[in-house]
């Protein structure tokens, strides 16, 4: 039997609740840092929430951004020192509610960052409340009664906006519900830091995950309502496929020219 090498990267235990997502993400991007060969030459934002646990164990260089504000400062990061990678690793009230106009923001220029945004349908940190990305009829400290979508709207879906942008490089939406999602999640995450690398640039990549504790479930029930409820309602895949930085390049070009009558 062989047993799997630690990345250098993940340097204790984690310290997340049982069954919580954060953890097995963490690990895939530790993993996907070392293989590319930057455990030594990437600065991690991360945003205000149970993300900030990441400082708890991670072994390489990270800062933390004030609440919602991940994505400027990850450009901040890519316009001091271009030749670093870049990560914001988000929640999803950081990025998609507080923070929502910095993630946009960062997407709509194409800057070369690379965005994980942990959507646990709720603010976990502190202690449930309801997020944009709350299911219909959740139970949150906020929506005692379960979310009323006709007072406080539907959940946001930002990677669909975010893939609308004609120049970003990749969007993607994952799950850890399975194992088989959890690889697929790898790939995805690859995808995304190799499209900062190769001058295509902005990635996003949300993932679905379970928040055990704030949902007040156990973390077999956690991932069967993630499966019934989150899933239908949250399409898992790649909703803005890579380029090659020469189509992206020729995609600029035409829109130049057609801006200026062809001349
Ligand atoms: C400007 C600002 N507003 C609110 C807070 C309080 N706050 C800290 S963590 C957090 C919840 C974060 O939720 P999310 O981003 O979804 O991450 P999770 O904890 O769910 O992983 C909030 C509201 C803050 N620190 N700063
Ligand atoms: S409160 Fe939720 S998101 Fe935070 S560590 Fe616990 S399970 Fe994970």
């Amino acid at each position: 039997m062989t047993s799997k090498k630690i990345p250098r990267l993940v340097n204790a235990p984690h310290v997340f609740c049982p069954g919580c997502g954060h953890g097995i993400v963490n690990r895939l991007i530790a993993e996907v840092i070392e293989e590319l060969g930057y455990d030594r030459k990437t600065i991690l934002t991360l945003g205000v929430g149970c993300s900030w646990n990441m400082t708890r164990y991670w072994g390489g260089d990270f800062l933390q951004a004030a609440h919602g504000r991940g994505a400027a400062c990850a450009t901040g990061v890519k316009v001091a020192r271009p030749d670093l990678l870049s990560i914001a690793y988000q929640g999803d009230g950081d990025a998609y509610v507080i923070g929502l106009s910095e993630t946009l923001n960062a997407a709509y220029r194409n800057t070369p960052i690379s965005v994980f945004v942990i959507n646990n349908n709720n603010f976990a940190m502190t202690g449930g409340q309801m997020s944009w990305t709350t299911m219909p009829g959740q139970i949150t400290t906020t929506s005692p009664k379960g979310r009323d979508v006709k007072k406080t709207g539907f959940p946001i879906r930002v990677p669909e906006i975010v893939a609308g942008f004609e120049n970003v490089a990749y969007v993607a939406r994952g799950s850890v519900h399975s194992v088989k999602e959890i690889r697929r999640l790898r790939g995805y995450v690859k995808n995304a830091v190799e499209a900062q690398l190769s001058g295509e640039g902005y990635s996003l990549v949300e993932v679905l995950a379970p928040c055990p504790t704030n949902w007040g479930m156990n973390v077999e029930s956690a991932l069967n309502w993630m499966k019934e409820e989150v899933l239908p309602y949250f399409a898992l895949g790649e909703l803005r496929e890579r380029r090659s930085k020469n189509g992206l390049e020729k995609t600029i070009e035409a829109s130049e020219r057609s801006s200026c009558g062809g001349k």
